[in-house]
């Protein structure tokens, strides 16, 4: 792997720090998000209510655990980590004119902290939350005026970290942003139209983001964001191989406009069958155009299947399931386990758009166990990452692909996305805390802590 490739880990803001109420936050869409289960969907409530529980207003507890979390970090040898600015921090009802300093200063600290082990903050600037205000009094991404509130928020970020932060993403997982509510647009049951309305207007605040990003530091990297569900075609008949072509446009939609600078023809075509063409302003081609992103980020954790049959068997997924795979195993949720497509997805991405990759998130989620003596046994999670990590090697060093960095998700145990459960783990670092409440809060390191410290240290060459 190259010298400076980027090994570390990834989190968000909403689903390890905690401290919802502290340092002027005020209050986000994931907010008001409650728990749920693999059986029990979460659910959007309209504000935070009472005889409700919401696992993200106290979290991991990072607001109050960064130090000692980033130290565990630094001696595991990170090169960065991504990690991502809650909005509400800064701006903690969307649409003030100043920014909330205390807000503004806790990242400075984060950051100092950061730099002072050597690591590179990563920092994605929306994922999956926004403030709650924004989505009662104008409707979220669906009115353009979020677009403004966005740079606003973005401007005074960028100006006040630009010499401590060099790699930015825009929206987390954007293929994914608009469409579950557990993605923090606070946007429930949509119709088409109004979906591709608010991706337009999430696509030009974004462009508008990197250009305004460039202009603020020109050697800011920033990226965009997308989940890559990759699919396989059930077999050889063409009608399921142009099924999984279909399968596949409807995330490119978004990933062509950021790295190309327009919606390919194809995504016209979308609208006029769909009689669901976004409004656009005159100008709106050209901020396309100028706001084309530097690298591809994206989190890869299963594969899917694609078929026009009916009746096929389902497997659960990151956010949207799939057919099952029967050659693949299944995580604990039910996700299907596939090291090569790794490869493939980095081979398709890249041979695609022609521009640097960033695996920015991967993993395993298990429920680990804590042993008496403070041990936590994960091999499970071992041989997941070092058959990914096996795959990943064999697109740089045999495939020609230019990858910049990898970034397991969840290095530090946090709230699941899609279930808001604690005890869904996917860290190096486990956090004692249950989801019944309990726990002390204390950090220990798992096995794979000390295996992807060797990893980390021999640049991907030892991976027993
Ligand atoms: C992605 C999100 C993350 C993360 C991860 C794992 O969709 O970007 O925020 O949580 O998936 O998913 P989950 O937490 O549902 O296991």
């Amino acid at each position: 792997m190259k010298v400076d490739f980027l090994w570390g880990g990834a989190v968000a803001a909403n689903q390890i720090e905690g401290a919802w109420r502290e340092g002027g936050k005020g209050i986000s869409t994931a907010d008001c998000m409650t728990r749920g289960s693999l059986t029990q969907k979460r659910v959007y409530t309209d504000g935070v209510l009472p005889g409700f529980e919401y696992p993200s207003h106290e979290a991991s507890d990072f607001y109050h655990h960064y130090k000692d979390d980033i130290r565990l970090l630094g001696e595991m040898g990170f090169k960065c980590f991504r990690m991502s600015i809650a909005w509400t921090r800064i701006f903690p009802q969307g649409d003030e004119e100043q920014p909330n300093e205390q807000g503004l200063a806790f990242y400075d600290s984060v950051f100092d902290e950061c730099l002072k082990w050597g690591i590179q903050p990563v920092v994605t600037l929306s994922h999956f939350e926004m403030p709650y205000n924004l989505v009662k009094k104008y409707g979220s991404w669906l009115n353009r005026k979020t677009i403004d509130f966005f740079i606003r928020y973005c401007e005074t970020v960028f100006k006040r970290y630009r010499n401590k932060v060099k790699y930015w993403l825009t929206f987390n997982e954007i293929n994914f942003m608009s469409f579950h509510p557990e993605t923090g647009s606070g946007l429930r049951d949509l119709t088409k139209p109004q979906v591709y309305q608010a991706v337009h207007h999430m696509l030009v605040a974004s462009a508008k983001v990197v250009h305004l990003g460039h202009m603020i530091n020109p050697s800011f990297q920033i990226g965009m964001m997308m989940a890559y569900p990759l699919s396989y075609p059930e077999n050889c008949r063409p009608e399921n191989v142009l099924q999984q072509m279909r399968d596949m446009d409807v995330h490119y939609y978004y990933a062509d406009v950021q790295v190309r600078g327009a919606y390919s023809s194809k995504a016209k075509k979308f609208w006029k069958r769909e009689s669901a063409a976004p409004v656009m302003e005159n100008e709106d081609p050209k901020i396309l155009r100028e706001g084309c992103v530097d690298f591809i980020g994206f989190s890869y954790y299963q594969t899917n299947v694609s078929s026009v049959e009916k009746n096929r068997a389902r497997a659960e997924g990151n956010m949207t399931g799939g057919i099952r795979n029967p050659y693949l195993q299944k995580s604990e949720w039910g996700w299907q386990i596939d090291p090569v497509g790794l490869r493939i997805a980095l081979n398709t991405l890249y041979d695609r758009y022609q521009k640097p990759l960033f695996i920015v998130e991967n993993g395993l989620g298990a429920n680990d166990v804590l042993e008496k003596d403070g041990s936590v046994h994960d091999p499970y999670r071992i041989d997941y990452l070092r058959a990914h990590i096996e795959q990943i090697k064999l697109a740089v060093e045999e495939d020609g692909v230019d990858l910049m960095g990898y970034t397991p998700w969840g290095c530090i145990d946090l709230v699941s996305a899609g279930t808001g459960e604690m005890k869904k783990r996917y860290g190096f670092i486990y956090v004692d805390k249950n989801d019944d409440g309990t726990g002390t809060m204390e950090r220990y390191p798992k096995d794979s802590y000390y295996w992807y410290k060797k990893v980390i240290a021999s640049n991907g060459e030892v991976l027993e």
